[in-house]
């Protein structure tokens, strides 16, 4: 059961911030009558909110997931893997210090941005990618030992079928497509966890059962279980009709200015 969600609503500045989707410039009014929509779905959901003040240092700031790992045992703080959001860090460290006896850290030479980690029980999958090296991940695995918690590693920097070179829309098991392991994978619980096709055959997810997400769905895959209910991008019915029918209670929420930064459910919050 979560209690509590640290966000934080997007800067005026947030069109500045980093994105590879080629969805055109958010409106930011916009953005943030659709981040107030995913405030008041988490306060449905039973949690009880610290909203932070917008930060225009930071354009990328309101996806403040990627700034730390929070399971029940213990609280790291991470080391985004994009210099632009290497800032990020400081003023979550203050915050989570009011929640937290200790706080750990990944150091350098590693890095982490908290959407590559995936918490399925106690074991932890940490996507290896454009922001998250090896390093990071081994430290991180480290830290998480201690409490209890194992780990492992999945690389989805692979562009699947490596040799010949093929491109993303012929091979169906290329990874290096998506941002972070989040993007492609939710754990809703109940050993189950929802997967895009690129990653539902990677042997490390073989033992869940798993909730396949339609190719022209893929952006829904990083929906969010969040105590009874599951939060879902709105306009991907396919896949918010599997989950009802597995008898989840979802809750649709627009992300479309969000998504035009890389940015999906998951991201705009720290749940603990
Ligand atoms: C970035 O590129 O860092 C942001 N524009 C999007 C971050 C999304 N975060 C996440 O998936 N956890």
């Amino acid at each position: 059961m979560f209690t509590r969600a640290i966000v934080r609503p997007p800067a005026s500045n947030f069109a500045e911030g980093l994105t590879t989707a080629d969805l055109g410039a958010p409106d930011y009014e916009r953005a943030l009558k659709q981040h107030e929509a995913y405030c008041l779905a988490l306060e449905q959901c039973g949690l009880r909110l610290t909203r932070l003040e917008a930060d225009p240092f930071h354009p990328d700031s309101t996806f403040v997931e990627d700034t730390a790992v929070l399971p029940d045992q213990c609280a790291v703080i991470t080391r985004p893997g994009a210099p632009s959001r290497a800032g990020e860090i400081a003023s979550i460290k203050d915050v989570l210090a009011g929640f937290y006896p200790s706080l750990l850290s990944i150091r350098l030479p590693g890095t982490v941005d908290g959407g590559d980690v995936c918490e399925v029980g106690d074991h932890f999958f940490i996507g290896i990618s454009k922001r998250t090296n090896k390093a990071g991940a081994r430290q991180l695995a480290e830290l998480l030992a201690p409490f209890g918690y194992a780990s492992s590693q999945v690389d989805i920097s692979k562009s699947g079928t490596e040799a010949p070179p093929v491109s993303h829309a012929q091979d169906a098991r290329a990874t290096n497509h998506i941002l972070h392991l989040k993007s492609g994978i939710a754990w809703l619980g109940d050993q189950r966890l929802v997967v895009i096709d690129a990653l539902a055959a990677r042997p490390e997810f073989n033992q869940y059962d798993l909730v396949r997400v339609n190719a022209d769905e893929a952006y829904a895959a990083n929906c969010v279980r969040v105590n009874d209910h599951v939060l879902v991008a709105s306009g991907y019915p396919f896949l918010e009709e599997k989950l009802r029918d597995l008898g989840y209670q979802t809750i649709a929420l627009d992300m479309s200015e969000f998504q035009k930064m890389d940015g999906g459910l998951s991201c705009l919050s720290l749940r603990f």
